[in-house]
């Protein structure tokens, strides 16, 4: 059924609730010389390359072939649209390896026709601290697809992750792989249900009119929690400590130290957004939520061609209340003009969703891991990792 990930050192579906199996690495790390030297072969009419996204002009053609050909919704409707500074964020992160930003070009018109990334970060599995890649933004053109160029690409992004001692990583996919180690939701939050509605993302519900509708999901002007403002760069070791004590609670969470903290959470424009509360009285930081910038585009609509989409990223509520808090996060994103506000059920997420009027989407988020098992399924409320 999977030719190419039955061969691949990843939890497979025959030993999903084999408990005497080992929790850990599932393979041994090589020797560093024993690691391939030369990259996979490519079919004759391709050239791998290593994208430096320090060019305007290499950034400009890998934001050309995403938003050409990534990642769609199942009705082939909307296709995600990553801006060019979003990417630059997402891929650059301490520590990155350009060796990663992996490119397939046509060799005689040195056209750009697949990608494949890694980016280095600490994760935690229970108790143990694993260096790991998160591999992210596989495409492969539209017309090339279905010729298993993806196996190819996924054993060159290893090897050269390999290169670099390190021997896991994690990723999601919208598709069902050997095996998932949780299967999350997304939900959403209608910020303008008329566009929303306008270019087929929602439905006016049963007996609803659109003006009932407006109303239903109409937001104070102003947040409500005393002390609620934009994260600054002074507040970075205040942040670290504040989330590296929630993110305990949860099985599988990224290990964040202050850097970390600096390049994922320190507000950038159309990119991300954090807030936090600082006490009044105290000036003690007592609360974070945060959410990243993802729009989408819409395939075929007259009226709208882009929808701005914000993605609820990592949250901490230890005064205010969780709701309270993210109810301020979409009086914020409102106020910014997004028209849907995103999240999936992991963390504590399910505590909101339905209250402030999130509703299911169709289409699941898998998690994986590569060369780690996991003895147990988790539950998308174990999780705490939000991959980009
Ligand atoms: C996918 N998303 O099952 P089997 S998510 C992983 N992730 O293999 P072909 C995928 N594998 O089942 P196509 C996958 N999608 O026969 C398909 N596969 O064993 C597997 N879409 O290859 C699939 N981006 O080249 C099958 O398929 C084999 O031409 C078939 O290419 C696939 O970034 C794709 O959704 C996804 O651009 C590139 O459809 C193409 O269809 C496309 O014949 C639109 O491939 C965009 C899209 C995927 C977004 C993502 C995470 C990727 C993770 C990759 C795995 C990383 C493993 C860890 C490596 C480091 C290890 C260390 C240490
Ligand atoms: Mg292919």
């Amino acid at each position: 059924r999977h030719k190419f990930w039955e061969t691949q050192p990843v939890g497979q579906f025959k030993d999903l609730g084999d408990t005497s199996l080992p929790e850990g690495p599932i393979e041994q790390p090589t020797p560093l010389s024993e690691v391939k030297q030369e990259p996979y072969n490519l079919p004759g009419p391709y050239e791998w390359i290593t994208c430096d996204l320090d060019s305007e002009e290499v950034c400009n053609e890998v934001y050309a072939l995403l938003t050409n050909n990534y990642v769609e919704d199942d009705e082939n409707m909307f296709r995600f649209n990553y801006s060019k500074e979003f990417l630059r964020w997402a891929l650059r992160p301490p520590g990155y390896f350009r060796s990663w930003h992996i490119g397939v070009r046509v060799k005689s018109s040195k056209k750009l026709v697949a990608f494949i990334t890694g980016i280095p970060a600490k994760i935690r599995v229970h108790d143990a601290v694993v260096l790991m890649a998160e591999v992210n933004f596989l495409c492969v053109h539209k017309k090339l697809r279905s010729k298993r160029l993806a196996p190819v690409m996924i054993k060159e992004v290893t090897r050269r992750v390999h290169l670099e001692n390190i021997w896991q990583a994690a990723y999601t996919a919208g598709v069902v792989l050997p095996t998932p180690i949780t299967t999350c939701q997304y939900w959403h939050r209608s910020l303008n249900p008329k566009k929303l509605i306008d270019v087929g993302f929602s439905r006016l519900g049963a007996r609803m009119t659109m003006s009932r509708t407006i109303k239903l999901y109409k937001l104070p002007e102003q947040t409500a929690t005393p002390g609620f403002r934009k994260m600054e760069p002074h507040d970075v070791p205040a942040v670290t400590r504040l989330l590296r004590n929630y993110l305990k609670q949860f099985v599988v969470a990224p290990d964040f130290d202050e850097n970390d903290i600096e390049h994922w959470l320190l507000p950038k424009e159309d990119v991300i957004d954090s807030y936090l509360v600082e006490s009044p009285e105290t000036h003690e930081i007592t609360d974070f939520c945060s959410f990243y910038t993802l729009p989408s585009s819409i395939l075929g609509n007259q009226n709208h061609s882009i929808l701005k989409a914000a993605y609820s990223y990592y949250n901490v509520a230890t005064k205010t209340p969780l709701l309270q808090l993210m109810n301020d996060a979409l009086i914020v994103a409102k106020k910014k003009d997004y028209d849907v506000f995103n999240a999936l059920d992991v963390m504590q997420n399910e505590t909101f969703l339905k209250e402030l009027k999130f509703g299911p989407g169709d289409g699941k988020l898998h998690y994986y891991l590569y060369n780690y098992r996991l003895r147990h399924v988790l539950r998308p409320s174990e999780l705490g990792l939000v991959l980009l």
